[in-house]
């Protein structure tokens, strides 16, 4: 007949059930704790706010630093580019737009390396959204976005145009390889990224967006099409306030 002397003592029991409470929760929480992008975060907890994280598109190993958006059309937006101030300069080599440059809080670049991945494993969504000089937002909206891995130029692969106001000057990017002023792929005699002063998908006319170009003040000629421009809103010389590409997953 067992009896009190079976009780296993609290010495031994104690550590067991702290290590047992302690395995628990770490399993259940996994990929609360090792989001893959801004929409994991953001279906964990929806009030999070909209600011800097830290996602794991490249796995366990290769934490990643970005701004989610957690506010526009139900949040949930990992940005890629983001431009709103000056401060940053994005007149860079081919290894800068690799690897990307900048401040999560500010403006930067994710880099092509991280949107590669970003984009390869789930469908997503694009959103540009833009600010000019008067206080007008408007955006761009395309159904997929992805990006080929380097071997392949970082082609864009962009799916349909969904008008915000902003009309389509992505959608003329849409197949082309990505050009820095030291790597030219841009399918054009010159080389666009040094005549526009930026790194982007330029096309054999160059851009009808050149939002990787210079910061200026609004509407400015002094030097043709260099500013951060979106053509089909406020023609090649105006240059924005504020923008920033975003994607999301779509189911
Ligand atoms: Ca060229």
């Amino acid at each position: 007949m067992p009896g009190p002397n079976f009780v296993p003592s609290p010495t031994l029991t104690e550590p067991i059930l702290f290590i047992l409470l302690a395995l628990v929760p770490t399993c259940l929480c996994f990929p609360a704790l090792l989001p893959l992008d801004c929409s994991e975060i953001h279906a964990h907890d929806p009030t999070q706010p909209s600011g800097v994280y830290t996602i794991f598109p490249g796995g366990p190993v290769s934490p990643l630093q970005v701004y989610c958006d957690m506010d526009t059309d139900g949040g949930g937006w990992t940005v890629f580019q983001r431009r709103l101030d000056g401060s940053v300069n994005f007149y860079r080599p081919w290894d800068h737009y690799k690897k990307g440059f900048g401040n999560q809080d500010g403006e930067y670049w994710l880099g092509l390396d991280n949107i590669v991945l970003l984009t390869m494993r789930k469908r997503n969504e694009l959103r540009v959204d833009m600010e000019d000089w008067d206080g007008g937002k408007v955006y761009a909206q395309y159904t997929s976005i992805s990006v080929d891995p380097e071997t392949f130029g970082y082609t864009l692969r962009l799916g349909s145009f969904i008008d915000g106001g902003a009309g389509d000057s992505l959608g003329p990017h849409n197949g082309m390889k990505f050009s820095t002023f030291d790597k030219d792929q841009d399918g054009r005699a010159d080389n666009c990224a040094k005549a526009y002063l930026g790194g982007f998908w330029y096309h054999s006319g160059c851009f009808n967006t050149n939002l990787n170009g210079v910061y200026r003040w609004g509407a400015d000629d002094t030097i043709y099409g260099i500013g951060v421009a979106w053509s089909s809103h406020k023609g090649f010389d105006y240059s924005m306030k504020s923008i920033n590409m975003k994607i999301r997953p779509v189911s």
